[in-house]
This record gives C-alpha cells, sequence and structure tokens, in this order.
C-alpha cells in the first residue's frame, strides 16, 4: 500500500576466486544492467551506487590444506568489509552484489563492524558452513560461515590473510532456507550447533508462509537484531536461475524465492543483502541468463518494499475530470 522509504547503498564485488568457475565475477555489472537502481528508484528508495571494488592480484596463491585462494580471498573480503562498513555508516541498507559466496565474509564483517550483533538469514541450496579442515572441495564458497561463527572457532586454522577475520555471529542467530545439498560434516556441524534451518524438506511440509512465519517467531524471540540476508541465486529452483556455478535441482519456486523477501523486509529490520552467484557464463542461452539475472533483480526489488499486490506512494492524488 505505500511506496518504500528505504535508503540503499549498492556495492558491487566482482570477485570469483573462492570457487573454480569463471563468469561469476560478470554478476554485479550484469544485475546492474538489467535495470537495478532504477527499478529501486522507480519504487521509492533512495539509492547510492558505490561502483565496483577492485581486488588486487595476489601471486603464488597456492593451497593452503585443502583451502584454494586464501590469500587472494582474504585480501578481497577485507577490502569488502570496509566498504560494507563505509555504506551502513552512511546509514544505508547494503547491498552487496557477487561474486561468489565466499563474499559473505568480508560483507557480514563488515556489516557486524556497524552493530552490535546480527542475525543471518542464509538463503542457499548449500549450507557453506564447511571448515578448511571438513571442506570437500578447499573451495572457500563452502565456507563463509564456519570462519563466522563464534562456536566454531577452535576449528578454524590460521589461514593467509585471514588473520584479520573474527567472528561475529552466534550459532543461535542464524536461520537457513531452501537447504537440499549439504555435506555430511555440514550437516553434522549444523545439528551440534543447533543451528535452526529449514531445508526444502521443511518448506514442502510446512509451506513457505509457516517458514517465515516460523523464522521470525525465532529470530524475534531474543532481542530484534538487525538482519543481514545472505542470497545464493541457486537456493532457487535452476529451472528460473540456472546460470549459477552448481546448481541442484528441487530448489524453491520463482513465487516462493520472492515470498522470502516481501517478509524479511516487512520486519523492518533488513540492514544489509548479499546477492551472489549469479553466473553468465553457466547459462547456455541467452534466455537462462536473463531468466537468471531478472529473478536476482527481483528478489532485491523484494527486499524493499516492492508487494506482489501493488504499490502506490502515501501522496498519490487521483485525478479529477
Ligand atoms: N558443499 C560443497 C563445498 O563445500 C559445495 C559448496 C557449494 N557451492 C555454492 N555454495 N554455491 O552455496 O564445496
Ligand atoms: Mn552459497
Ligand atoms: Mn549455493
Ligand atoms: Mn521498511
Amino acid at each position: 500500500y505505500k511506496r518504500s522509504h528505504h535508503s540503499v547503498g549498492i556495492i558491487g564485488a566482482p570477485f570469483s576466486k573462492g570457487q573454480p568457475r569463471d563468469g561469476v565475477e560478470k554478476g554485479p555489472d550484469l544485475i546492474r544492467a538489467a535495470g537495478l537502481v532504477e527499478k529501486l528508484k522507480a519504487q521509492g528508495c533512495a539509492v547510492k551506487d558505490y561502483g565496483n571494488l577492485t581486488f588486487e592480484e595476489v601471486a603464488n596463491d597456492e593451497p593452503v590444506g585443502r583451502v584454494k585462494r586464501p590469500r587472494a580471498v582474504g585480501s578481497a573480503n577485507k577490502r569488502l568489509s570496509a566498504a560494507v562498513h563505509a555504506v551502513k555508516s552512511d546509514g544505508h541498507t547494503c547491498v552487496m552484489l557477487g561474486g561468489d559466496h565466499s563474499l559473505a565474509i568480508g560483507s557480514i564483517l563488515g556489516h557486524a563492524a556497524s552493530k552490535a550483533e546480527l542475525s543471518v538469514v542464509w538463503v542457499d541450496a548449500h549450507a557453506d558452513i564447511n571448515t578448511p579442515l571438513t571442506s570437500p572441495t578447499g573451495n572457500i564458497h563452502g565456507q563463509p560461515m564456519s570462519y563466522l561463527i563464534h562456536e566454531l572457532q577452535s576449528k578454524i586454522p590460521v589461514l593467509p590473510n585471514f588473520s584479520w577475520i573474527k567472528p561475529c555471529v552466534s550459532a543461535k542467530d542464524i536461520v537457513y532456507i531452501g537447504l537440499r545439498d549439504v555435506d555430511p560434516e555440514e550437516h553434522y556441524i549444523l545439528k551440534s550447533l543447533g543451528i535452526k534451518a529449514f531445508s526444502m524438506s521443511e518448506v514442502d511440509r510446512l509451506g513457505i508462509a509457516k517458514v517465515m512465519e516460523q523464522t521470525g517467531d525465532y529470530i524475534f524471540s531474543k532481542v530484534k537484531k538487525p538482519i543481514h540476508l545472505s542470497y545464493d541465486i541457486d537456493a532457487l529452483d535452476p529451472s528460473i536461475t540456472p546460470a549459477t556455478g552448481t546448481p541442484v535441482v528441487g530448489g524453491l519456486t520463482y513465487r516462493e524465492g520472492i515470498y522470502i523477501t516481501e517478509t524479511i523486509c516487512q520486519t523492518g529490520l533488513l540492514s544489509a543483502v548479499d546477492l551472489v552467484e549469479v553466473n553468465p557464463k553457466r547459462g547456455r542461452t541467452e534466455d537462462e541468463i536473463s531468466s537468471t539475472v531478472s529473478a536476482a533483480v527481483d528478489l532485491i526489488q523484494g527486499c524493499f518494499g516492492k508487494l506482489r499486490e501493488g504499490n502506490h506512494s502515501s501522496d498519490y492524488k487521483m485525478p479529477v475530470p
């Protein structure tokens, strides 16, 4: 019924070294080219685009144990965390356009630097909670949560360019939605830390409305903390968003995906959003790419007040004859 009053700060993070596939660094420019800024403005948001970050080339970034490209990932995230902190200090809700999901490290740490405590809502086919020692692939985009959770710190080895990273989230302040490809070690971590998770089974059993109701009840049962929404585009079903590095069948429908953003917006607590893992090089046709990119734009619009029932501004006056 109302137009949005949100003030949005956008950061592009064209970074792909948290995983092996080329193309995900194109995400920020593609999402902008699909009209993100104009669409947010048209729905009433004040928008400041901070542009794309640049990341230093790291020579000789040899694996450490299984962990691939730790120096590049550590240094890119340090830069991102400073940028997110600056956007929060300017008073905006931060939108970080990825790039791969290793960027959640810097995004959440930069956000946490401006707030006492955060809730994290992680919408993804994957839990991204492998430690460097449990990771089956060594790809850091499958590990970001492990570096951020207080309760996992004794399990995290020293890595080059990671010494600035300090945990900032409690296991009880995390909610997962959309899981359907979780490694056994990750499942152990989720269960042993008692992390709230609505896998696709819970979406099937409860329906998305109850999932979001329970997400709200869980987050608001304690003090209301600012919400960090970390949205991996592969949470949606690959029939809608095929242009992503690790698609998994049986995902959220477009409507379920949008419903999540509408309800998170309505909490009034959304403080930062990541939209990651859009990879045009993984689309087989132009249609697959544009369907993925336009879903990403629609999700971000949903985060900032766009409603499917329609919207109008509070000072709208009917034309009279
Ligand atoms: N769990 C696997 C790993 O650790 C796969 C990670 C997945 N890819 C992502 N993350 N897109 O959401 O490597
Ligand atoms: Mn992810
Ligand atoms: Mn994923
Ligand atoms: Mn609002």
